[in-house]
């Protein structure tokens, strides 16, 4: 088995795909791959990938890409146990659920914020993506019932949403007074070894390009 990672550390969904392969002591080939720089639309990075995301993670003559089905197949395949993505029935399907509110709320919220200042060197954010970031803290202020995103455990979902929220927090830094649960939950992913090794870079680096545009 030889993984390889097509990515870039500051993109969110990059991070997740690290973190789990890092959880899950995977070793990988890292390829840089950088949107900024249009990396993504070479002739053989579309033949890979026709949808030219990073991440794309290659298994040998397998190929797969978005990060939510990256980590799942890394879990399924290749975690040595269930426990970053349940086989039982009702906690998978929790843990889906907060994969596809990544897709759909939260990383939404990020990418329509980022891509006019990142790509196109807008100074200021629209008010109505601003409002998509509220409503997003808002959502998952709820979800935060129990210590992890799905419930009890630490799953895939957390790597997830962690990587997407704490790149939100960049551009509306979460108010502890009014989401304690959402507070709580990112210090706790915070302190795990493998987002100090393999989310802080990235996102610092995402801050940076941030924060150098809108200055
Ligand atoms: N749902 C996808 C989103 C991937 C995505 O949009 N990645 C961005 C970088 S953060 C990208 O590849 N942008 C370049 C492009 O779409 O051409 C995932 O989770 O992998």
């Amino acid at each position: 088995m030889v993984l390889t990672l097509y990515n870039l550390d500051a993109s969110p969904p990059c991070r997740a795909c690290q973190m789990v392969l890092e959880y899950l002591k995977l070793p990988f080939n890292y390829v840089t791959v950088n949107p900024l720089n249009k990396e993504q639309l070479t002739e053989e990075y579309i033949k890979m990938n026709p949808q030219h995301t990073i991440p794309t993670l290659v298994d040998d003559d397998f190929v797969l890409w978005d990060s939510h089905a990256v980590v799942v197949y890394l879990v399924t395949k290749y975690g040595k146990d269930d426990a970053l993505y349940s086989s039982d029935p009702k906690k998978r399907a929790l843990i889906d659920q907060r994969l596809h509110f990544d897709t759909g709320v939260l990383f939404p919220a990020l990418r329509d914020t980022l891509v006019p200042i990142v790509y196109f060197g807008e100074k200021q954010s629209k008010p109505e993506n601003l409002e998509k970031i509220v409503s997003a803290y808002d959502f998952t202020e709820k979800f935060l019932t129990k210590a992890w995103i799905a419930g009890d455990q630490l799953t895939v979902a957390d790597f997830c949403c962690v990587a997407t929220i704490s790149s939100l927090n960049v551009v509306i830094p979460i108010d502890a007074a009014k989401y304690p649960n959402l507070t709580t939950w990112l210090k706790n992913c915070s302190e795990l070894d493998v987002y100090k090794k393999n989310n802080l870079p990235g996102l610092s680096a995402l801050e940076t390009i941030y924060e150098t545009v809108i200055a």
